[in-house]
């Protein structure tokens, strides 16, 4: 029988919540000011504009995934197919210059992303300092959520952890309280999803570390010190200090943030959202969704799968040996993992900073130097094979190898540090989705007979 390991300094020994209510970083108040400036425009926009036809939908459509409908607003960011994401306008290079970095780093800080995804706005240093001590004293975790992290078998997969966690910290959720005690009116919705969102991503890293160190170390996790970023503090509690890493984690999780509103963790957080279960609930079944290999899960079944070829083919591999080791991966009914998008349709600008990332310092990384070698020759071989609407990489095809440069090697946890970033985008998403009084999403499904019949009276 498998015997949990137990942290020996319980994971739940941080800042008092009382602190948190004290340590506002100006973010909410700025909040406060733009939402109804944005509620005004939107009631404009639509009383003139809420029978003016945006698409078609085609009987392709409702059978292939519902690709390319417009069917949902998304304000916090839209995603190009051939440039790729952009958050509230900016594209990541641009967010690469304009986010405030921390002292002596040159990546941005995630808290930087988290203010701007909220408000539209690029913060100050000043302001996203103020972020980061305000996530510090909100990070406290329950300590049943602490035990409950503690005694999860570690054949338990990270993600599978992750997700019953956040699920069990839903006790924590004000909204649900004041809904359930009915002292909150409509227009209130947002503030409490802005309390709860905040609350859940400052204690994410937390969940996290407690995760990795139960499941792969010792089952201690250090404590939030207040005077560090997020991202630091996150590297602190799994236990890497090295710089060089925190920087590449500033970097991960300001990039893997967001990505519309149509993709299966975002869209899962807002349907759920969408029915006024509390953010802790929405946000659990996003990461669900991010589970999947199609989605998040992918980051680790592209190490996974170079590993295979690394196996395979040696150090001293020829770009026959790697086409090879390609077309028996799809002649065998697999797909290549870290290729292809739904919607992108150009290499996906993830990839590319973080293979700039990995060109300033990673040197000759052997796994690099096979990645770099598999971008030169799969896109082809997609092409060739030509089912694939984009051979070109996704941002899952980059990061395990960067992460695995510095030691982080345990690839089945790759995917929650995905989720612990996507909660900067589908968060700040929820909490405008309560701010624009969006109802219960409700599409219409029809059968195959239905359907049918349809067409045939057209
Ligand atoms: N390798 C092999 N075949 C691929 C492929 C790939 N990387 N990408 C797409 N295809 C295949 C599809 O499986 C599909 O085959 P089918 O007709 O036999 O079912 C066909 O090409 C058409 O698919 P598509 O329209 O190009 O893609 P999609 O929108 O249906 O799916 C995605 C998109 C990402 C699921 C798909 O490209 C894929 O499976 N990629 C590999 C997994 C991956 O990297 N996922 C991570 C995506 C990013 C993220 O969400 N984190």
């Amino acid at each position: 029988m498998h015997l949990a390991r137990v942290a020996t300094r319980p994971v739940a020994r941080y800042l008092s919540t009382s602190a948190a209510a004290m340590s506002s970083s100006g973010l909410k108040e700025r909040l406060t000011e733009i939402i109804p400036q944005v509620q005004a425009d939107v009631k404009e926009f639509r009383s003139e504009h809420d029978d003016t036809v945006i698409g078609t939908v085609t009987v392709r459509q409702a059978y292939g995934g519902m690709r390319g409908i417009k069917g949902l607003v998304t304000e916090t960011s839209v995603l190009d197919p051939e440039e790729g994401i952009r958050y509230r306008g900016y594209t990541l290079p641009e967010l690469q210059e304009l986010l405030p970095k921390a002292d002596g780093g040159e990546e941005p800080l995630p808290e930087g992303a988290l203010w701007l995804l909220l408000t539209g706005e690029i913060p100050t240093v000043d302001q996203v300092r103020a972020v980061s001590r305000e996530l510090a004293a909100r990070a406290d975790l329950p300590s049943h959520v602490a035990d409950m992290i503690a005694k999860f078998p570690s054949t338990m997969h990270p993600m599978t952890q992750f997700v019953s966690a956040i699920a069990a910290l839903q006790t924590e959720s004000e909204f649900a309280k004041a809904y359930a005690a009915k002292s909150v009116s409509k227009k209130q919705f947002w503030e409490l999803f802005y309390e709860d969102s905040m609350n859940l991503i400052a204690k994410l890293p937390v969940v996290a570390a407690s995760i990795y160190k139960n499941t792969y170390g010792d089952g201690n996790v250090a404590c939030i010190d207040p005077e560090l970023d997020w991202s630091a503090n996150f590297c602190n509690m799994m236990g890497y200090t090295n710089k060089d890493f925190t920087e590449l984690m500033r970097l991960y999780l300001t990039i893997h943030a967001d990505h519309e509103g149509g993709n299966v963790s975002a869209h899962a957080t807002h349907l759920v959202g969408s029915a006024l279960s509390d953010p802790y609930l929405s946000f659990a079944a996003g990461m669900s969704g991010l589970a999947g290999p199609l989605h998040g899960l992918a980051n680790q079944e592209v190490l996974q799968w170079l590993t295979e070829v690394q196996k395979e083919v040696g150090e001293d591999f020829t770009d026959e040996q790697l086409k090879d080791f390609v077309w028996n991966t799809l002649k065998s009914g697999n797909v290549v993992p870290g290729y292809g998008h739904a919607v992108l349709r150009k290499t996906d600008p993830r990839y590319t900073c973080q293979r700039e990332f990995a060109l300033k310092h990673l040197g000759d990384d052997k796994l690099f130097r096979l990645v770099s070698k598999l971008y030169e020759i799969v896109p082809d071989i997609l092409l060739e094979q030509g089912k694939a609407a984009n051979p070109w990489p996704n941002v899952d095809a980059h990061s395990g190898v960067l992460l695995r440069h510095y030691g982080f090697n345990e690839q089945n946890f790759y995917t929650v540090l995905f989720g612990v970033s996507r909660a900067l985008g589908v968060l700040p998403s929820l909490v405008w989705d309560r701010a624009l009084g969006l109802p219960i999403e409700r599409p219409k499904s029809m059968s195959t007979k239905a359907l049918k019949e349809f067409v045939a009276k057209l």
